[in-house]
């Protein structure tokens, strides 16, 4: 859980780091996972630096991933945050490749949640971190970056942003619609998360979530030419019977983020 003072943090700037949040053992476990999925998710097209490559990590063969979701150092942070009823939506591996501009990772002020990011080799000011906008996550701001200063098509150093700095282990947790690039990351960053969204109770955050469904399909089937889909029977089976995500299940069918 958060302390009050990053509760606070949180809700005003967007974003928290969260310090040596995985163990040694657990990155060993980490870093196994991710390898061994991308080398099978991308058989046909192995990694040369030239474009990021991304997976999402709920397979069997996966375990820690699969049931990172349902970890009480990520879903109780969510819960806090965002009511007991917030919905795991994914988490997933990513080998980057150079800088990330400026940009949020939602469709819509009315459609948020978290995001925990982790990067598997020390990120720093020039080579990767995470840089935010705090407040960004808020109007007006959220939406004056866009409309009147073109933040997505800036110069990333020209905006005024934090930088946050990790090392293996840390978590930087963010608002989803908190704008976010990265500067100088070497052409295989390896980084991870694992995101929650708010569950819609308005009509507007309702419409917003949808829209958000709809464009997580076109991505998903934007990124690979093999038929690869984010949540896979495994997941869904739900192995350990948890209650959590029997739930997550029903309302992410309900929301049309995932199609039978
Ligand atoms: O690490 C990066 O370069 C960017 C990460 C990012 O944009 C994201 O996780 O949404």
């Amino acid at each position: 859980m958060l302390t009050d003072q990053q509760y606070s943090h949180f809700k005003t700037f967007g974003f928290v780091v969260l310090r040596k949040v995985f163990t040694e053992d657990e990155l060993t476990l980490i870093k196994d996972e991710l390898e061994q999925t991308m080398a099978t998710a991308y058989a046909h097209d192995p990694f040369d630096g030239s474009k990021r490559h991304w997976t999402p990590m709920f397979g069997e063969s996966t375990p820690f991933f699969a049931n990172l979701l349902e970890d009480p150092r990520l879903c109780d942070v969510a819960e806090q945050l965002y009511g007991d009823d917030v919905i795991g939506m994914l988490t997933d591996a990513n080998r980057y490749v150079g800088d990330t501009n400026w940009h949020s990772d939602t469709v819509s002020i009315q459609q948020y949640g978290i995001k925990f990011a982790f990067y598997l080799d020390p990120v720093g000011p020039d080579s990767g971190a995470l840089r935010v906008i705090p407040g960004s996550h808020l109007l007006p701001l959220h939406e004056t970056l866009d409309s009147k200063i073109g933040a997505r098509e800036s110069v990333i150093e020209d905006i005024p942003s934090v930088v946050c700095s990790s090392e293996p282990g840390d978590v930087v947790a963010f608002d989803l619609r908190l704008w976010h690039a990265s500067v100088g990351g070497s052409d295989d960053r390896r980084m991870c998360t694992c995101v929650y969204y708010n569950n819609p109770k308005t009509s507007e955050e309702e419409e917003a979530t949808r829209k958000q469904a709809t464009n997580s399909r076109k991505t998903t089937a934007a990124f690979h030419d093999q038929d690869i889909t984010i949540y896979n029977s495994h997941w869904l089976s739900n192995p350990s019977g948890s209650p959590k995500r029997k739930r997550w299940i029903e309302r992410l069918h309900n929301l049309e983020f995932i199609r039978t």
